[in-house]
C-alpha cells in the first residue's frame, strides 16, 4: 500500500476511535465515503493514474474502503453496545428492595378529608338504590340556579341565598356562584330522557360566614323523575337512606310539611335524637336534617318534561351537617383549615373504600 492510503487508514482509525456516539460516527462516514468524501475522491482520481500502475493502484484503494467500511461498523456495534450497557446501568431496579409501607404509616401518613369521605358513602349507598352521580359547573347562569326552578326575579329565596354574583359579561348578564346544586339537576332534566335517578354531591356558595356557615360548602341533592313517584317513593327511599347512613336500624324519621318554591308539597325531614348528650336514635327530641318534596310541576315543564306523564321528587342536604352528626365534630371550621391533625383525627384510613357493609 502506498504511503498516501496508509495515512488515510491510520487517520481515519484514529478518528473512529475518538466517536462517542453514533451521530460522531456518522460524519466520519460521510467524510471518507460520502459524495465529497476522501475515499470516493481517491476512487474517482483512479481515471487519472498511467494505466501501467491503474491495477494495482485500484486495486489498493479497494481494499481500503472495504477495511475502513468493516471498522466503521465495528466501531458503530461497539457503540451500541456501550449504549445499552450505560442504559441498563441507569434504569436498574433493586428488586431485592423491602416495598414501601402502603397505606404510608408514621408522620407520613394521610387521610381521606370526611367531606370527601362522605361523598363517596353517599355514592354508594344512593348506587345500591339505583342512582347516578352527576356532577355540574360551580359558576351559573340566573336561569339554571333560580329561574328553572320557579325562583322569580324578587322572591324572597333569592335574598335568602346570599348570593354571590359575578361581574356581567358583554351581555349584560350576571353570573353567579351557585347556591344549590340543583342547577345540575336542571342540566340533567334538560339533557336526558326520565326516567331519571341521580345524586348530585358538589360545592355550593351563600356569602354568609359565622361559626357555623361558611361562604363555600357541600351539598348533595337527590332526584328521581319516572311514572307514577309519589310521596311514599319519597319517605321510603329517604328513610331508608337516613339509617344506612348513620348506621341506626331504628332511627325514628319524622316528615314535616314546609315550603320550597321548587317543590310540592315540600317537606322538611326530622330524626330523632337527644339534644342534650348529641346521641342520634333515642331521646325523644327532634333534629331537622335535610328538605324534600315532589318536584313542582312548573319546574319539570320548564325542563320540557310534561308532568302528566312525569312525577318526581327531591331532596337537598348540607354534607357538612351529616359529617359532623355522623362523626360528633363539634365545629365547622375546621373542615377548611388543611390541619393534618384533624384531618388524622376525623379522616379516614386511605385504602378503605366506602361500603355497604353497614347496610342499606
Ligand atoms: C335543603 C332543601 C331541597 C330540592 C332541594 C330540587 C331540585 C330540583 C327540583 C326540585 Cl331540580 N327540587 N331540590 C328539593 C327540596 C329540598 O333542599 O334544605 N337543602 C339543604
Amino acid at each position: 500500500m502506498t504511503d498516501d492510503l496508509a495515512t488515510l487508514q491510520a487517520e481515519t482509525e484514529a478518528a473512529l476511535a475518538a466517536c462517542a456516539d453514533p451521530r460522531a460516527l456518522d460524519a466520519v462516514r460521510v467524510g471518507m465515503l460520502g459524495k465529497s468524501g476522501q475515499l470516493t475522491a481517491l476512487l474517482k482520481g483512479l481515471g487519472a493514474v498511467p494505466a501501467e500502475q491503474r491495477k494495482e493502484r485500484g486495486a489498493a484503494v479497494n481494499r481500503l474502503k472495504l477495511a475502513i467500511e468493516t471498522a466503521i461498523e465495528t466501531r458503530r456495534v461497539a457503540l451500541d453496545a456501550a449504549a445499552l450497557d450505560a442504559r441498563l446501568l441507569a434504569e436498574r431496579l433493586d428488586v431485592s428492595l423491602p416495598p414501601r409501607p402502603f397505606p404510608p404509616a408514621g408522620p407520613e401518613a394521610g387521610a381521606i378529608h370526611p367531606i370527601a369521605r362522605t361523598m363517596e358513602e353517599l355514592t354508594a349507598l344512593f348506587g345500591a338504590m339505583g342512582f347516578g352521580v352527576a356532577e355540574g359547573p360551580d359558576i351559573e347562569g340566573d336561569w339554571f340556579n333560580f329561574g328553572a326552578l320557579n325562583i322569580p326575579d324578587h322572591h324572597p329565596a333569592r335574598q335568602d341565598h346570599d348570593t354571590f354574583y359575578v361581574p356581567a359579561g358583554a351581555d349584560g348578564r350576571r353570573p353567579v356562584l351557585r347556591t344549590h346544586t340543583s342547577p345540575v339537576q336542571i342540566r340533567t332534566m334538560l339533557n336526558q330522557e326520565p326516567p331519571i335517578r341521580v345524586i348530585v354531591p358538589g360545592r355550593t356558595y351563600r356569602a354568609d360566614h359565622d361559626a357555623t356557615h361558611s361562604p363555600m360548602f357541600h351539598q348533595v341533592e337527590g332526584l328521581v323523575i319516572d311514572r307514577g313517584i309519589h310521596l311514599g317513593h319519597l319517605k321510603g327511599c329517604l328513610i331508608d337512606f337516613l339509617r344506612a347512613f348513620f348506621g341506626i336500624s331504628d332511627l325514628p324519621v319524622r316528615f314535616r310539611a314546609s315550603y320550597f318554591p321548587f317543590t310540592e308539597p315540600s317537606m322538611e325531614v326530622d330524626i330523632g335524637w337527644n339534644r342534650k348528650t348529641g346521641e342520634l336514635g333515642r331521646g325523644g327530641d327532634w333534629l331537622e336534617i335535610l328538605g324534600s318534596g315532589m318536584v313542582h310541576p312548573k319546574v319539570l315543564a320548564n325542563c320540557g318534561i310534561d308532568p302528566r306523564e312525569w312525577q318526581g321528587f327531591a331532596f337537598g342536604m348540607g354534607i357538612e351537617r351529616i359529617t359532623m352528626l355522623k362523626h360528633g365534630i363539634p365545629d365547622l371550621r375546621p373542615f377548611y383549615d388543611s390541619d393534618i391533625r384533624w384531618l388524622r383525627h376525623y379522616g379516614a384510613p386511605v385504602l378503605s373504600p366506602a361500603t355497604l357493609a353497614e347496610g342499606v
